[in-house]
């Protein structure tokens, strides 16, 4: 054993820690223990790193002790005071553990690029105001799933030219557990995260949330992504979705339904992809009817979407997709309830879902508002109370909870061309819509860093929970708008780029101080110092379910503080298509319109 695994930094790790992590076979990753974030190194100035909006509310955290009363914003280029505030009495952020003043700038509308001064506190990082603040940040965020794209060959290129691997898993098969035997060309997608693996739940809602994007926002639309398909006459972001899209459409069986994942049956080691040689296998159930609920409610969901988005485009690709997304349908309508668990012999991500009504019920809405089916359409009344009643209450959307992307999408159908929602069912979900947002506003304002976030969120992907959260407060703006929701979900945007607990940056390749080392398979593997950009870390986890996080944080963190820097902690520190995706969407409905 080598004794740098013994040492981290001034703690020493008791030898029992290291054997327990190499029992869970992460070992081998923690080859420079480091990434546990100490109070000593953390900047006092909280701020959004990627800069703010003029006319937008502006705000910025300060953790100082003893606390200061005034601050300055200064001219990042030659330090003149351009603005002077008071701070906010300090406020105990019960989640953080942390004492924070608010900096209120909102009143300064003028653009430059800036830092923040306290008497006792270093400056801040410099930051813009501008209009056009987050147009770079949304290229980054939204090139991530090009860098993602399986089966083909990727390049970054311009200032990221170092980025870049040969075509991967191209050995791909059936594994007997799908029903079938031998091999087969299904290629394509993308990587679902830091592991290899491609999963058709989460492709589902991932590409939903591009495509809605893309639908909301104009200036999503015009936005160059530099991907082999721009310029071919669609918007990129739709190009993008379509990438996975097609790969979705590979795991659709003849009979309708749609095989859970085509993923190796282990993980990968920490290789590039292209030297990853394991058999992608379509992975099924282990008995009939091998396909599951879940995936094929997410195939009939997407691509019912896409038969919408694309008709305009590519009309033949638009049948295609509602052919598929009626196929997927009738299986789901003979197959309600086929969970998944991983069979025998498979260990790779799961994406089990015991309750699948909510995804039975996205499915339906979306085929009905691409096709006006009256059969979806009858399903969506019969079943849509419950989830409407529910949804104040409801966490936002998620990989296994899409009872509200179906909600919305019957509501938001009332404000666009296609078949039209019954009036009265409509006003309900708009209610329900508003009083969950409202909800959302109220704990945002409450939050000592201003985020919707409780406790109990700090999870698995907690930044795609607050990322998801601000989406779902734009989607309540678009159904009844209300300036609170906009300016609140931007309130959240703050938190993801730097105005956090840490000063840290979630996405990669953006601010001042980024995540350094995501559990993100390329990174580590390609030798170069900085991550593949544009990628948003899962986020604090209270539960710490990795080695690394167990055995190297202190005990009894408050639970916005479980998090570190370090690619073996996958728990809190893996990045995800289905997290970056709804970050693309808070900063596509920030986009300056042009
Ligand atoms: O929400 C509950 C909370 O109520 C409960 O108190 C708490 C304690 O157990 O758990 C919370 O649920 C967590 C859930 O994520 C939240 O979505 C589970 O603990 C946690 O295990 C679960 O993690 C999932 C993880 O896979 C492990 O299955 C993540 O959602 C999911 O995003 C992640 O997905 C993986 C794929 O399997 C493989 N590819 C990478 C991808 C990202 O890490
Ligand atoms: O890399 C895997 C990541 O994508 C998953 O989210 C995570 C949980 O399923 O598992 C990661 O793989 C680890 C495996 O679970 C245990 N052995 C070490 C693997 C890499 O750290
Ligand atoms: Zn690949």
């Amino acid at each position: 054993m080598n004794r740098r695994e013994l040492l981290f930094g001034a703690l020493a790790i008791p030898a029992a820690a290291v054997l327990r992590l190499q029992r869970h076979g992460a070992a081998h990753a923690l080859d420079e223990p480091s990434g546990v974030i100490r109070a000593g190194e953390i900047p006092p100035w909280k701020v959004n790193q990627a800069g703010y909006l003029p006319g937008a509310a502006k705000r910025a955290m300060l953790t100082l002790r003893p606390p200061a009363a005034g601050f300055e914003l200064t001219s990042a280029e030659n330090d003149t005071p351009v603005y002077r505030g008071r701070l906010a009495p300090p406020r105990r952020d019960d989640d953080s553990g942390d004492w924070v003043q608010d900096a209120d700038f909102s009143a300064f509308q003028s653009s430059g690029r800036f830092r923040l001064r306290a008497n006792g506190a270093a400056a801040s990082f410099p930051f813009a105001i501008g209009a056009g603040v987050y147009e770079p940040v949304f290229r980054l965020a939204a090139r991530f799933f090009y860098g993602q794209r399986c089966g083909t060959a990727v390049a970054l290129g311009g200032r990221f030219a170092a980025y870049q691997h040969p075509p991967c898993h191209l050995r791909a098969g059936y594994d007997p557990s799908s029903g079938r035997r031998g091999t087969n060309q299904d290629r394509g997608g993308w990587h679902d995260a830091g592991d290899y693996g491609r999963y058709l739940v989460n492709g589902g809602i991932t590409t939903a949330t591009l495509m809605w994007a893309a639908e909301m926002f104009p200036a999503a639309r015009r936005v160059r992504l530099d991907i082999p398909e721009s310029g071919a006459g669609a918007p990129d972001l739709l190009h993008e979705a379509r990438w996975n899209l097609q790969w979705m459409l590979c795991l659709q069986d003849r009979d309708g339904g749609v095989w859970q994942k085509q993923t190796s049956r282990v993980f990968a080691p920490f290789i590039m992809p292209q030297d990853d040689r394991m058999i992608s296998y379509v992975i099924g159930t282990g008995e009939a009817p091998y396909k599951s609920t879940g995936a094929t409610a997410g195939l009939a969901a997407a691509a019912a979407i896409a038969a919408r988005l694309w008709r305009p485009f590519d009309p033949a690709f638009a049948r295609r997709c509602e052919t598929a997304a009626l196929e997927a349908w009738r299986w789901l309508r003979r197959f309600p309830d086929v969970t998944f668990r991983n069979p025998p012999g498979i260990h790779t991500g799961e994406y089990g879902d015991p309750q699948l009504g909510d995804e039975r019920l996205w499915a339906a809405a979306e085929i009905w508002r691409a096709t006006g089916n009256e059969e979806c359409h009858a399903y969506f009344r019969e079943h849509y109370a419950p989830y409407a009643a529910q949804l104040p209450r409801f966490s936002p959307p998620s990989w296994g909870e899409v009872a509200a992307l179906g909600l919305w999408s019957y509501a938001l159908a009332g404000k666009s061309r296609g078949p039209r929602p019954d009036p009265s069912i409509a006003a309900a979900i708009e209610d329900a819509t508003g009083a969950a947002a409202d909800a959302l506003v109220e704990r945002t304002a409450g939050n000592g860093y201003r985020i919707p976030l409780r406790a109990r969120d700090y999870v698995w992907g907690s930044n795609g929970i607050a990322a998801n959260a601000a989406m779902q407060l734009l989607i309540a703006h678009c159904l009844r708008p209300r300036p609170a929701y906009a300016e609140m979900a931007l309130e959240t945007l703050h938190y993801l780029l730097g105005r956090n607990t840490f000063a840290l940056c979630y996405l990669t390749g953006a601010g001042s101080r980024a995540v350094q080392r995501p559990h993100h398979r390329p990174s580590v593997a390609d030798g170069l110092a900085a991550p593949w950009p544009g990628m948003l870390a899962g986020g604090p986890n209270r539960w710490r379910q990795d080695a690394a996080m167990q055995t190297f944080l202190p005990a009894n963190l408050p639970p916005a503080r479980n998090y570190m820097d370090n690619h073996a902690a996958y728990s809190c520190n893996e990045v995800a298509i289905n997290w970056n995706a709804p970050l693309v969407f808070v900063l596509a409905a920030n986009l300056r319109e042009s």
